[in-house]
């Protein structure tokens, strides 16, 4: 209850913050996109991570109010880096079910990039595989509308949901993120190496980007491109960073 109370006043009080993992295309080394990633820098404990507060969050619907700040703080720093001449690129924004399931996220994305000034090409939505089968008829329907606003969809930890290929076949999605679990025993597991080559395949032939997270080490990257995964994302690349230090990445 006091973790509740003090996560209250984070917004108010400017505690969160976002930091930032770049994606690669793993051939070029070139940065194709960013995923934003909040911390919460409370005076009380420190830097704290998303998996100490977002299922607090989640519970009591505090992730309305946070998931909309993410949301415009992304877009607008975003804008601001096209704005410096930095490269472009694709910002991705984490989105749980339940800021989905209120209904209203079309309108919260349509205000956000008006208000931010940020192209739509310019923002991806990140969602797991889990929203795709909670409220099948309603989601498909928001996702759809994103998609021809120009938003592009991401389908986040892929092959560790519940849901069936039929959705894949009529969700309006454009990537799929590999889950880091297959990508972590890609060297060492065979049935893991199967199952990243399968997607791969499943994902290229529905003509969707494919991306792997949690790439470690060159191993697991040299392995991934064979396999004709070419966009990556990983500790080997870069962790989750301060928007300063993503900047000199960018300008690199
Ligand atoms: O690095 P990492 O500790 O950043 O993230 C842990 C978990 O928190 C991941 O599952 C990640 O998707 C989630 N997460 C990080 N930032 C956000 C956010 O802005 N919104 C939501 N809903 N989840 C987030
Ligand atoms: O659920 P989602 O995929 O959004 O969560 C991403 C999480 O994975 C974040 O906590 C992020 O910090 C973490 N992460 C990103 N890259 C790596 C990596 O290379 N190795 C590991 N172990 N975690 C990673
Ligand atoms: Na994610
Ligand atoms: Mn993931």
């Amino acid at each position: 209850l006091e973790l509740l109370n003090r996560l209250r006043q984070a917004i108010p009080n400017d505690e969160l913050v976002l930091h930032y993992q770049p994606k690669l295309n793993l051939a070029s080394g070139e940065i194709i996109g960013v995923e934003a990633l909040i911390r919460w820098n409370s005076p009380h404990s420190g830097l704290v991570s998303p998996g100490a507060f977002i299922p607090l969050a989640e519970e009591t619907g505090l992730i309305i109010p946070i998931g909309e700040w993410v949301l415009q703080t992304a877009c607008r720093r975003n804008r601001a880096w096209q704005d410096a001449g930095y490269p472009p690129v694709v910002i991705s924004v984490n989105l749980s079910p339940r800021q989905l399931a209120r209904g209203d996220i079309v309108q919260q994305v349509e205000r956000v990039l008006a208000e931010t000034g940020l192209d739509a090409q310019w923002l991806e939505l990140e969602i797991t595989e889990s929203v795709m089968a909670t409220d099948v008829e309603k989601s498909f329907a928001m996702l759809t509308e994103l998609r021809a606003m120009g938003v592009r969809i991401s389908l986040d930890d892929f092959g560790t949901g519940y849901s069936s290929l039929s959705y894949l076949k009529r969700f309006p999605v454009d990537t799929l993120k590999i889950d880091q679990s297959f990508v972590r025993d890609i060297a060492i597991d065979g049935n893991s190496a199967a199952i990243v080559r399968a997607i791969v395949s499943l994902g290229h032939n529905l003509n969707l980007n494919v991306l792997a997270e949690g790439i470690e080490t060159a191993e697991q990257s040299a392995l991934l491109r064979q396999n004709g995964c070419n966009e990556g994302q990983g500790y080997l690349i870069s962790r989750p960073v301060p928007e300063q230090d993503f900047l000199k990445l960018l300008n690199r």
